[in-house]
């Protein structure tokens, strides 16, 4: 059925929580006929995403989805009406005066905080957990995201696989003015933290003696990457070039371009959660930065989505993938046998990956079972 819904959504850093945010209600207005209202407290970042966005602008539609500047205390919310569905991404809190309207309308509501991915064990205990409001009795439910049958699942459109086979990889490359076989290099996306240890990845994979072509998009990496090479600042689309090794800094993608770029890169460094999921889907081999919090819980985020995705690698591919995952995390230093290693098994890696796409392709996405679950409380 067609509901209205809105989605709120703080930008604490970075890109993820509007990227997840603004990937879910396209999914939710373009293949279940949603109409969504997305609220955001940080147009910029999200402008960075998607290029049509004006952030001067306090609504707009884009693609169908009702844009809103989400600014605080703002009088907006008297004047309008708290949709049926309310999501409160990542416990953003609800401005005060749009909960008190969703508290005293008499009509069904169905409001859920969207939780961050995890694949630890516990998710799928407290994955639809209801929690109700202390004063009004409203349910609010906490919906996690996951990659087994009893969580949210994770998002994905249902024509990604179309769109993946049926990429064209040279013009895609060609588009974002890639070369595509001058180099005949090993092409390698690079999207990472400030904190990961960028200098000995450089300095390793300019001593690989294989031709590598690295694609950094622009921002405080590839900042500190062309520091290495002595340069202050960077431009778009500069080349740097370091024995085998070959930088290129790009402009940070529109999201649905950043996809065709992990599709057409042979190794993928990803970091956070939505990159992290798009590379998976991907299926090359990939790299994940962990998102740091503090008393280095992300560690066992890590490990167990580690233990997850690698349970039926062999040894040595595990071992491979996991000395590598824990040393560009910080556990460890990056050593040139295990990136070797690793890039070896380049071709097994990217059979694995299909057959974990296939797995998590068996599971509902997070869309689906979101509209599913609102139908059953409706
Ligand atoms: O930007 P992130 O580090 O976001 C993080 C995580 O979500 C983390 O869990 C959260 O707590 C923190 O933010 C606040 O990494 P992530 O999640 O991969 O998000 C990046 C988004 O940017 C993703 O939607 C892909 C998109 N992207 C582009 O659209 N174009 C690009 O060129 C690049 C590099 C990324």
């Amino acid at each position: 059925m067609r509901r209205h819904w809105d989605i709120f959504c703080t930008v604490i850093d970075n890109f993820g929580d509007i990227g997840v945010c603004w990937r879910l209600s396209r999914q939710l207005t373009h293949e279940y006929g949603q109409l969504v209202r997305l609220w955001v407290d940080n147009l910029h970042r999200l402008s960075c995403l998607e290029p049509a966005i004006n952030d001067e602008l306090q609504c707009q539609v884009i693609q169908g989805i009702e844009v809103w500047h989400w600014q605080k205390n703002s009088e907006v919310f008297e004047q309008i009406e708290p949709a049926e569905v309310v999501i409160e991404a990542f416990a953003c809190e609800l401005p005060g005066n749009y909960l008190r309207k969703m508290l005293q309308r008499n009509i069904q509501t169905v409001w859920i905080n969207l939780e961050y991915l995890s694949a630890e064990p516990w998710v799928k205990s407290y994955h639809a957990m209801p929690s109700p409001h202390p004063r009004s009795g409203l349910i609010k439910t906490c919906f996690f995201p996951g990659f087994e049958p009893d969580t949210g699942g994770l998002i994905r459109e249902k024509d990604y696989e179309l769109q993946r086979v049926n990429c064209n990889k040279q013009a895609i490359l060609q588009q974002l003015e890639i070369p595509f076989d001058r180099y005949d290099a090993i092409r390698i996306s690079l999207f990472c933290y400030d904190s990961a240890p960028i200098e000995s990845l450089i300095e390793l994979l300019s001593e690989l003696g294989t031709p590598i072509l690295l694609i950094v998009p622009q921002g405080k990496v590839a900042q500190r990457i062309i520091a290495l090479f002595g340069y202050f600042r960077y431009e778009v689309k500069m080349y740097l070039q370091f024995q085998q090794l070959t930088v290129l800094v790009i402009p940070f993608l529109e999201q649905r371009g950043y996809d065709r770029l992990l599709w057409s890169c042979d190794i993928n460094f990803v970091r956070g959660e939505d990159s992290f999921v798009r590379a998976q889907y991907a299926a090359k081999p990939f790299i994940w930065n962990i998102y740091q919090q503090a008393e280095q819980v992300h560690w066992q985020k890590l490990d167990a989505f580690l233990d997850l995705y690698t349970v039926s690698m062999p040894l040595q591919m595990k071992d491979t993938v996991q000395e590598l995952w824990h040393s560009w995390n910080g556990r460890g230093s990056m050593n040139r046998n295990a990136l070797l290693k690793f890039i070896s098994l380049a071709e097994p890696l990217e059979q694995y990956n299909r057959a974990w796409f296939e797995q998590l392709a068996k599971q509902n996405d997070l869309a689906s079972n979101l509209v599913q679950f609102v139908e059953n409380r409706l």
